[in-house]
């Protein structure tokens, strides 16, 4: 099997200027390593649309990572834009991956309701949105790997 590169990218004006205050990001590369994955570039960013497109679109045109994944900002809170920020750059939209992240968690809690998760891709990666919380990011993260869903979308895009 193939390793995986993942890029992280947290989205929170709290975790920007404290970086202690981070939870979900190390949560993301904790499972990615123990699914035998590397994680390659991480990074924290305010809820700024600007910023968080021009993070991921950095990875994406270097071809640093196959799979982009981002923490946070998918709510209803007033800062929360990070769909907004990413959509304009899908090459592909992915409504199959947001439909496996809403029905698993909708399985785990009805607060899922309140999550606006995207994916595409953008030149040679993937990008999925998860939300902020540690607890979402494990429910999230399983159900991507279960079965093999995310090693076989990789394999189709690289
Ligand atoms: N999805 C899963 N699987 N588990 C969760 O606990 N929490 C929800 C939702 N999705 C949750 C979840 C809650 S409470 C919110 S407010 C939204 O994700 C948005 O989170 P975000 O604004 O931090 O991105
Ligand atoms: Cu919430």
């Amino acid at each position: 099997m193939v390793k995986i590169r993942v890029a992280v990218l947290t989205v929170s004006d709290t975790a920007s200027s404290d970086a202690s205050a981070d939870k979900s990001g190390p949560t993301i590369k904790e499972i990615v390593q123990q699914n035998d994955h590397e994680c390659v570039e991480s990074r924290i960013v305010p809820d700024e649309e600007e910023q968080i497109r021009a993070a991921v679109k950095g990875w994406a045109e270097q071809g640093v990572a196959d799979w982009i994944i981002t923490t946070g900002g998918t709510g209803f809170g007033v800062r929360d834009r990070t769909p907004e920020a990413l959509t304009p750059l899908f090459e592909r939209e992915a409504p199959g991956i947001v439909h496996l992240l809403l029905a698993s968690s909708l399985q785990k809690t009805p607060f899922a309701a309140l999550s606006r998760p995207v994916a595409g891709t953008v030149k040679n990666s993937l990008v999925v949105t998860l939300p902020g919380s540690a607890k979402a990011v494990k429910e999230n993260l399983e159900a991507l790997f279960q079965a093999g869903v995310i090693n076989h979308a990789i394999d189709l895009i690289r």
